[in-house]
């Protein structure tokens, strides 16, 4: 356990790695590795900066609106300057889209939906504080309601125009678990079609490439981009022709609860009465379209490839999506005693007892490589916040106390190797800096 020794110096070093991935108006996602405004990134980094700056948390979030694009989506990364990251602008091409913001560079996809939950930390250590905190973010609220709202009505329509309850995902980036085993199956049907050349650049980041997709994944990554573009970013016509569209059990819990979190909120200072019933209508479709997808035997979510209409069987950490978004209690004291059990934070061989973003008990588990097994300080606080909402606190306790466990060294690595407890990827990671901040307020 932590001393208030090592909780002193966490906190302090976690609000300087903030305060130098700081570039004015946003943060970027890390130093080197990935120098722009990822989205849901930004969710995580605003909590994190909130419990030091409530207008600093606000302006963060400010700055991702300036993104929006006319269709109501929060694009995946915000470019504000050149770099050598890959894919670039010229990559995305989101000139092809008459959607795209005016005066922002951006890419042309999603990722899950965590802002309002973020939202909802914010207005709450606003209010713990009072006066002048409170006053503007509760003003932010209310004026960036609508904003919000058309993000996840974006989500609830176009990505789910058969009306389904799961949203439905064009790119296993908008997962924001980019190699996850959940995409396998649908990315053994995704065939690079003619495109233009590329060299990627993630590799001269990290001592050993094994840590990252491989290149043949990367070729298929590339070539969905490939397929946005050809479609000009029309959903509809991505559909029709694209070769990756799948439900995201992660991506439809989290726009649950975020729906449910905007209704509250909004309902608290006065917003719009037809904009918090239709968040409302979200929160519901989307909590019965997760619920339907539990597997009776394992007791967990499932992704729906909705090419082949199969449900995706994987251990990931995306099979806990019930417990983010509720609506079953006897579900949600099974999945807190398998999430707390030997097939995940129990597990025997864990260095800590944190989330691994896939069951060390499961074939597909592989300790070093990304989404594939490491354990990422940001899934453990997503699962730690679902806990301590659903009255769990012992349960969120554990958590947050294992993964502050787990942060203690203060490099705020982008993923951990769950057996070693290595540091893996980036050091300085914004995002896991955040979370710590907000686990130790
Ligand atoms: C990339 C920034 C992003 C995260 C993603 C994670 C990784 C790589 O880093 O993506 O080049 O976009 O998979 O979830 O938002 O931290």
């Amino acid at each position: 356990q932590p001393t208030p020794h090592d909780i002193a110096l966490m906190a302090g070093r976690a609000g300087y790695v903030l305060k130098a991935n700081d570039r004015g108006r946003f943060t970027v996602a890390s130093p080197t590795l990935y120098p722009h405004m990822w989205s849901w990134d930004a969710g995580f980094v605003a909590l994190g900066i909130a419990t030091v700056s409530v207008p600093r948390a606000l302006d963060e979030l400010r700055t991702l609106l300036t993104g929006q694009w006319g269709t109501g989506m929060i694009p995946h990364i915000l470019f504000h300057s050149p770099s050598d990251y890959f894919p670039d602008p010229d990559r995305w091409r989101t000139q092809v889209a008459a959607a795209r913001p005016a005066g922002v560079l951006t890419s042309g996809i999603t990722q899950p939906p965590i802002h309002v939950i973020a939202l909802s930390r914010i207005l709450h250590d606003a209010r713990r504080r009072g006066g002048g905190d409170q006053e503007l973010a509760e003003r932010f609220v209310l004026d960036t309601f609508p904003q919000w709202l058309a993000w996840h009505r974006y989500l609830a329509t176009a990505r789910d125009p058969h009306e389904h309850g799961l949203v439905e995902i064009h790119h296993g980036w908008e997962s924001g678990m980019d190699d996850s085993p959940r995409w396998d199956a649908p990315y053994s049907r995704v065939h690079p079609g003619a495109m233009p050349p590329f060299t990627r650049r993630d590799l001269a980041h990290v001592s050993d490439p094994s840590q990252r997709p491989s290149d043949a994944e990367y070729a298929r990554y590339l070539w969905l981009v490939e397929q946005k573009v050809l479609t000009r970013y029309d959903d509809a016509a991505y559909r029709a022709t694209g070769d990756f569209v799948v439900g995201d059990v992660l991506v439809s819990a989290l726009l649950a609860a975020a729906s449910d979190l905007l209704a509250d909120m909004g309902a608290e200072l006065g917003a719009d009465p037809a904009g918090i019933e239709e968040s409302r209508a979200i929160a519901r479709r989307f909590r019965t379209g997760v619920l339907r997808t539990v597997d009776p035997a394992t007791g967990l979510a499932r992704d729906l490839d909705l090419r082949t209409g199969e449900h995706l069987d994987v251990e990931s950490a995306a099979g806990f999506a019930p417990l983010l978004c509720g609506g079953d209690d006897a579900l949600l004291r099974r999945q807190r005693d398998l999430l707390l059990g030997p097939r995940w934070c129990g597990h025997s061989r864990l260095r800590w007892p944190v989330v691994p973003s896939v069951s060390p008990a499961s074939p597909a588990f592989r300790e070093r490589t990304y989404w594939r097994g490491p354990q990422w300080p940001v899934l453990n606080w997503l699962m730690a916040w679902a806990l301590n909402r659903s009255g769990e606190q012992e349960a969120a306790n554990a958590l947050r106390l294992a993964g502050l466990a787990q942060l203690v060294d203060c490099d705020f690595a982008e993923y951990y190797e769950p057996l070693t407890g290595e540091q893996l990827g980036s050091r300085d990671q914004s995002w896991t800096a955040a979370i710590a901040l907000d686990f130790l307020a």
